[in-house]
């Protein structure tokens, strides 16, 4: 299905040969069948197309690139693992998409705690690479089988850490990119203490690379929590779960998650997977809590769930496959649900106070918009963060879009939590954003990237 297609321009072929000339032969993929493995996002919601595909190796390579799309007017899509759930990866507008997946680099420095990484280092490589080397890195999500570093920044992702360490700008210590105006920004020092005038790596992180390419990442690592613990639990009601989460915020030290699901999303991925049902009746909602720490956390979980009102049901597992059992119920979700439809992905965030009234009021609102549609909600209780899945609609239907985001909106809440505008909420960002800070973004957008090559389909351009 493609969403808002617009005009390809024509690309003058001698851009292809300067390209060759910067990246070589084998890193200008023109193939329409290898392209295509670029053009679409892993939903299926949004497909768009590209003369090339360009990967670049290196910062240098990526700023002569760049040179070259100033000159010839060329835009580009810029794509890390392609795991973007907004459409932010699509090349919508016929751009060309550059890859950074070339840009793996890895360099840990174990005294201070930090690494150095290349844009294509995948998330599960750092992740094992930092434990390899006694630390860890704080940010986890689903898709760190695939999702890249320089997605990660470029995109702010957040996953189900955040409670403990924050989001991806919470580990940034400094970046290397490539501005729209040609110009590398790279501050990879790692300096603690380091107050010397803008913060780049603040206004290019989560700014979905519309202001620069971002080839490199300098980022902190935590402690190894090594010993874990994982407790399933029942509730009747969302708002039980939701309460849970916040008791265990505070009375819970070690808690390094607190994941929230639905009956309907837990049947839907044991229909996928084939696992068995934890408990024996269905429930109102159901809590995954982690703790973690050097010491076995067992027995502080216990104690805190113990205390907790409203609990149902519990399944406790230190064992890591068991535990791994327990994850896969939440962790399950987002496969099962693609597999069961192409889903719009409404990832919204709401204030504590508000998010067990939402949770309640989206099955409604949705049926009033669209009677075919089906509603999975999920998500990251701690931090306010529910993900709206929606399947049932066409890909280009935006009415159930709209009313879920005029809701979450309404209440207080985000059009996007941690996926990002993309190009699929480029419509609904004044709901957050005030007409000035819209204008201060086109001032950032003209100021550094002034001939509009890098994702001009994203964030702002709807
Ligand atoms: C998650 O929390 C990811 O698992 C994906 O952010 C959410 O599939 C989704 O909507
Ligand atoms: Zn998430």
């Amino acid at each position: 299905m493609t969403r808002d297609h617009r005009e390809v321009t024509t690309i003058d072929p001698t851009f292809f040969a300067e390209a060759v000339d910067v990246v070589g032969a084998n890193h200008v993929l023109r193939d329409a069948d290898v392209v295509a493995g670029y053009t679409a996002d892993w939903t299926g919601r949004f497909t768009g197309t590209s003369p090339a595909v360009i990967r670049p190796g290196s910062t240098e390579e990526a700023q002569a690139l760049v040179g070259l799309c100033r000159r010839h007017g060329v835009a580009l899509a810029l794509q890390g693992g392609n795991t973007g759930l907004s459409g932010g990866t699509v090349p919508l507008a016929g751009e060309v998409v550059c890859s950074l997946r070339r840009l793996t680099s890895l360099e840990l420095d174990t005294v201070s705690g930090q690494v150095s990484v290349g844009a294509g280092v995948v998330l599960s490589d750092l992740q094992a690479a930092a434990e390899a080397a006694g630390w860890a890195y704080g940010v986890d999500f689903a898709s760190r089988g695939s999702a890249t570093l320089g997605g990660s920044v470029a995109t702010n992702a957040g996953g189900m850490r955040v409670l403990r360490y924050g989001d991806t700008r919470a580990q940034l210590l400094g970046l290397t990119a490539v501005l729209g105006t040609g110009h590398v920004v790279s501050h990879m020092g790692g300096l603690i203490k380091d107050n010397t005038g803008y913060f780049l790596p603040g206004i290019l992180c989560g700014s979905e690379g519309t202001l620069g390419l971002v080839t490199a990442a300098r980022l902190r690592l935590v402690p190894r929590a090594p010993e874990r613990v994982v407790a399933l639990l029942a509730f009747g009601e969302v708002a039980g779960a939701i309460e849970a989460a916040s008791t265990l915020r505070r009375q819970l030290r070690t808690l390094s998650a607190a994941e929230l699901f639905l009956q309907p999303g837990m049947d839907l991925v044991r229909a996928h997977t084939g696992q068995a049902a934890p408990f024996g009746g269905p429930h109102g909602a159901y809590l995954l809590v982690e703790a973690s720490d050097d010491r076995d956390p067992t027995a502080d979980l216990s104690l805190a769930v113990d205390s907790l009102p409203g609990v149902a049901a519990v399944a406790v597992a230190a064992d890591p496959l068991r535990a791994a059992e327990l994850w896969r119920y939440r962790e399950g979700h987002t496969d099962a649900i693609n597999h069961h439809g192409t889903p719009h992905k409404l990832d919204v965030s709401l204030p504590p106070a508000v998010l067990a009234d939402f949770v309640g009021r989206v099955p409604g609102v949705v049926e009033s918009v669209s009677s075919g549609a089906e509603v999975w909600l999920f998500g990251h209780a701690a931090d306010g963060n529910v993900h709206v899945n929606v399947t049932g609609i066409a890909p280009d239907d935006d009415a159930v879009d709209d009313a879920v985001f005029k809701l979450a909106a309404a209440m207080g809440g985000s059009v996007s939590a941690e996926h990002g505008i993309g190009t699929a909420k480029r419509r609904w960002l004044h709901l957050n954003r005030t007409e000035d800070e819209v204008a201060a973004f086109g001032v950032l957008k003209a100021a550094l990237d002034p001939d509009g090559v890098l994702n001009p389909s994203v964030l702002l351009g709807g």
